[in-house]
């Protein structure tokens, strides 16, 4: 028999537990263990029967159908251009299955014959070079498991009013892959670049020909091509055959379909850098370039949908990153602040990476407010709302990352507020 939950340390108010609760098992078994001996000696209908057949590609449960992308929603008058989010209320772990990880399209979907497709680095290098798949793919590559977050993300928070709608209506906009593929400072080598350089723009093969700016210093840092993603390669709307990666920054400098990398000596000042993605001051001064993406955390677990049954024991679990390296810290209160204990953190807490959170709580069926606070290994902290929204114009929307509190009612369920 387990421990009583009653022998742990409550951390913090309103029933927030110590997070060493979770180094002890069997503490919310109690009370199971009699159902469990007689289920063992039933047979279920689907063990009357031998299973359906093999397939040459997996697909999940039927009894899953639920979990998938959502805000699946097409510009008016466009095929494919607007944005699709990862369900990250359904989700465990770091890891985003490629077929939900979010998708941002200027201009939809290209369908790109590999064998057609080049990448082209010229512009200010000594030798201009032209790779096909089979030259790329001959160089040594690397992979790491790394957050890809566009800065719209949570953008719907500078709303005056809270809007409403589920952890991933609101945050989804972010998803977590291992990337494979070869660093962009191989190819620069080869290529030579010349010592006045220092940028490149790069743009892709898709109808709207996206092209952002990207200092050198990042692409020698740690840039990728990325062909593979998740172990296969990379889904058509997710870049395929290749993307460029740049680990933390603001999704949109990832250039996906990567046809041509321009090095230069400035910015170019491409449309998708000056009409999209600053940052617009009450002052009407609008910032250009906010690249690394702020340390952020949400609870997806409660959250909106997810609605808490009886009073007792819950696991609060949630995500965290940071553009600038990995999560040192996570906090969690829930109430609304006035006491915070911290989290546990999954083993892999990785660079620029998503890291996933648990705490556990005692519901005692009142009304909760709950937050969660990120901090990373620079000592970033993850800002209120009040901080973020601080000298932005009121139609500024990029690069939320202040805290989010779930208010839990007596029914437990939970909502969006600004608290
Ligand atoms: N060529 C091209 N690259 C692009 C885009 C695009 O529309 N065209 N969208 C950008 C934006 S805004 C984001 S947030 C990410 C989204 O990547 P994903 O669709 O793989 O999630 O790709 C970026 N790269
Ligand atoms: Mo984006």
């Amino acid at each position: 028999m387990g421990r009583d939950e009653r022998d742990f340390e409550v951390a913090a108010g309103n029933g927030l537990m110590d997070r060493r609760f979770f180094l002890q098992a069997g503490v919310a078994s109690s009370g199971l263990l009699m159902t469990a001996t007689a289920a063992a000696k039933e047979r279920s209908p689907w063990m009357n029967r031998p299973g359906s057949a093999l397939s040459e590609s997996g697909a999940p449960s039927t009894f899953e159908a639920h979990v998938k992308r959502v805000n699946v929603s097409p510009r008016m008058g466009t095929t494919g251009s607007g944005s699709s989010r990862t369900p990250i209320e359904h989700l465990d772990g770091i890891i985003t299955p490629s077929r939900l990880h979010f998708e941002r399209h200027h201009s939809g979907i290209p369908e790109i014959d590999p064998d057609q497709h080049r990448l082209v680095i010229h512009g200010l290098v000594d030798r201009p070079l032209s790779f096909d798949m089979e030259s790329l793919a001959r160089y040594p590559t690397v992979s790491r498991i790394q957050f890809l977050e566009c800065s719209g993300n949570s953008g719907g928070m500078i709303a005056p009013t809270p809007m409403q709608g589920s952890a991933s209506q609101i945050h989804g906009l972010v998803s977590a892959s291992e990337w494979g593929g070869v660093p962009l400072r191989l190819l620069l080598e080869e290529a030579g670049v010349k010592a006045t350089a220092k940028w490149l723009v790069a743009d892709g093969a898709d109808a709207a020909v996206m092209a952002r700016s990207v200092p050198l210093d990042k692409i020698l840092d740690d840039a990728i091509v990325a062909l593979y993603q998740n172990g296969e390669r990379l889904r058509p709307s997710n870049g395929y055959p290749m993307r460029l990666f740049l680990p933390g920054w603001e999704g949109n400098m990832s250039i996906k379909w990567l046809r041509s990398i321009r090095v230069t000596a400035t910015p170019g000042m491409t449309k998708d850098e000056t009409s999209k993605y600053s940052d617009l001051g009450d002052d009407g001064i609008a910032t250009l370039f906010s690249f690394p993406m702020g340390v952020k955390s949400v609870i997806t677990s409660p959250s909106p949908g997810l609605t808490l049954g009886a009073p007792g024991m819950y696991q609060i679990s949630g995500i965290a990153w940071s553009g600038s390296g990995k999560i040192r810290r996570v906090e969690i209160s829930t109430d609304g602040g006035k006491s915070w204990a911290d989290a546990a953190l999954d083993r892999h807490v990785l660079s620029k990476c998503l890291t996933r959170f648990r705490s556990a709580w005692r519901w005692d069926g009142g009304s909760a407010l709950l937050k969660s606070r990120a901090t990373d290994e620079d000592g970033n902290v993850q800002p209120t709302r009040d901080v973020v929204m601080k000298n932005r114009a009121s139609n500024s929307f990029y690069h939320f990352n202040g805290i989010q509190a779930w208010q839990i009612d007596r029914e437990g369920s939970a909502s969006n507020v600004y608290a």
